[in-house]
């Protein structure tokens, strides 16, 4: 093991001024400093997975990111992202200046978590996304689980979602295929939908990702049962670039090849590695305008449902709690609409994945979504079981278990969210149009700030305040009370080199100023 380490690493240096650090979801930035990071991240990966004696996995992908951006999403054995514990392991390891430091780090986790190295069983599951520099990335990190002796299998092109689904269902001695994959879900939905009476055609942009060619693969089975989805984006064009879910929800404007969508039809938007879902349709006949269903609402229109059919439960269980769990980026009458009009319990965490799934456990149905689309709904296993027991006896018991079937609870998954709410929308019978309508929008904006150190700014209350550098809270504070019921909070990004602005107000026109003097402020106070 050790003069493996050794050697693979010196074939893989980290450069020099290259410090990479883990942030929102894992390593990201240009795929040509990464051989080195993706390598040591298959070595932390093949630990977990001879700790847990199950199967890890290992995503190389940069999502939403530009094409010449590359990244790496690391898996647990349930199929959840990398537990935050490991994060300082995984950012001392990937910054490790040579290859003997790399090893003493190696071999003092093995002492200390008391790891057996001799484990047949041990395997860690890889996959990529589309970008060029995907598969030679993947076989940096391929190389890196091998120095431990433990077993790697390189499933190829893959969306995120897909790979973690993979790794939660090889744990659990269940069939692991993306065959499988496409199949169940597929039949899920029918079961959701019912075969026959269901009929829609939903746009939906692949942002020129690895999405496009999974959705194709589902498209005879989608249409059978109803679902006509036309593809559009799916890899003629640059990734991420003027489409996709980042684009459409940020830009607020119809993406790139889609700019003939015609009223009243319906589109959605997937982002690089299809783990964001938003809703779109255009807004007039006169500009490339959008109505945008984003997180938010699809976190707002699946909660309705899970509280119907929760109401609908015998006994105790009808007051199982249902749980929303959001960001600091929702919309302020999302929350509202949430708490007043569906009754629901809302929980705020930091940006990430990470953060909202694990605040998702604490209800007996958690649902997440970040406004940027990403989600999924989860479902407590003693809640689960009460269903099982009761599904013979009660419908909106065995509707629920039906529900539960065509989601992905590994994590967010664009292909699954997208069934999710296209059943949603049959059984709350809603158009779009009335889905959009469940509340209105305050009117926001987001923005960017490049600076030189984004790392200078600490954020505390789950991001929605500055605590460091000192006095840029009480500026940002003096600028919202200019404008009614406004807020605005700033943030560094961890998956991009710089700041986000986010300004929400009861007027547009507040909102974009108060956003873009927000924006001046951290200009001048960190350029
Ligand atoms: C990742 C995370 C998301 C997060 C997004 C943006 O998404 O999985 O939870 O919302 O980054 O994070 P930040 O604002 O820190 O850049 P993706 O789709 O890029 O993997």
């Amino acid at each position: 093991m050790e003069s493996a380490i050794l050697e693979a690493s010196s074939q893989r240096p980290k450069p020099e001024t290259f410090n990479p650090s883990y942030g929102t979801a894992g390593f990201r930035s240009k795929a040509h400093l990464l051989p080195s990071t993706v390598f040591r991240c298959g070595i932390l990966m093949a630990l977990r997975s001879l700790k847990t004696k199950k199967i890890t996995g290992i995503c190389i992908t940069a999502s939403h990111n530009p094409a010449p951006d590359n990244g790496v999403k690391l898996v647990e054995p349930s199929g959840e992202m990398l537990l935050q514990e490991y994060e300082p392991l995984a950012d001392q390891m990937a910054n490790a200046e040579t290859p003997e430091k790399l090893l003493s780090i190696v071999k003092e986790c093995i002492e200390t978590e008391k790891i057996n190295l001799h484990q047949e069983n041990a395997k860690v599951l890889l996959a990529y996304d589309t970008r060029p520099s995907g598969k030679s990335l993947a076989r940096d990190a391929a190389a890196g689980v091998e120095t431990l002796g433990v077993s790697v299998e390189i499933l190829g092109e893959m969306t995120t979602p897909q790979l973690h689904w993979a790794v939660m269902r090889s744990n659990q001695n269940m069939n692991s295929s993306e065959n499988a994959y496409y199949a169940l879900f597929a039949q899920a939905f029918a079961n959701v939908t019912g075969q026959g009476i269901y009929k829609r055609r939903l746009h939906v942009d692949c942002a020129n990702g690895v999405g496009a060619q999974k959705l194709e693969a589902m498209h005879d089975m989608l249409k059978k049962i109803g679902l006509d989805i036309i593809l559009h984006n799916t890899g003629e064009g640059t990734l991420n670039h003027l489409c996709g879910s980042d684009y459409v929800q940020k830009e607020r404007t119809l993406p790139l090849g889609m700019q003939d969508l015609e009223m009243p039809e319906s589109a959605c938007a997937i982002d690089g590695d299809a783990d964001r879902l938003v809703y779109f349709y255009r807004k007039d006949e006169n500009s490339n305008d959008i109505i945008l269903l984003d997180g938010d609402k699809i976190a707002a229109l699946v909660a309705g449902l899970f509280k119907e059919l929760v109401a609908e439960l015998p006994g105790e269980l009808s007051s199982s709690s249902i749980g929303v769990v959001q960001t600091a980026y929702a919309n302020g009458n999302s929350t509202r609409y949430l708490v007043e009009a569906v009754g629901c319990e809302v929980a705020v965490t930091p940006t990430g994945v990470k953060h909202l799934h694990k605040a998702a456990h604490n209800f007996d149905i958690g649902i997440y979504f970040e406004a940027n689309g990403h989600g999924t709904v989860l479902f407590n296993k003693s809640f689960m079981e009460a269903l099982v027991s009761l599904q013979d006896k009660s419908k909106a018991a065995f509707e629920l278990l039906s529900l539960n079937k065509i989601i992905n609870e590994a994590v967010g998954d664009a292909i699954s969210d997208i069934l999710l709410v296209e059943t949603a929308l049959v059984k709350r019978n809603m158009t779009l149009l009335q889905w959009s309508a469940l509340y209105e929008d305050l009117p926001s904006l987001q923005l960017k700030a490049e600076v030189k150190d984004r790392s200078i700014i600490v954020t505390e209350d789950a991001e929605r305040r500055v605590a460091q550098p000192p006095g840029l809270q009480l500026s940002i504070d003096k600028l919202v009370s200019k404008y009614t019921g406004a807020r605005s909070f700033v943030r560094p990004s961890g998956t991009e080199d710089i700041v986000r602005i986010y300004a929400e107000a009861r007027h547009a026109r507040d909102a974009q100023d108060l956003a873009m003097s927000v924006q001046q402020l951290v200009a001048d106070i960190l350029s």
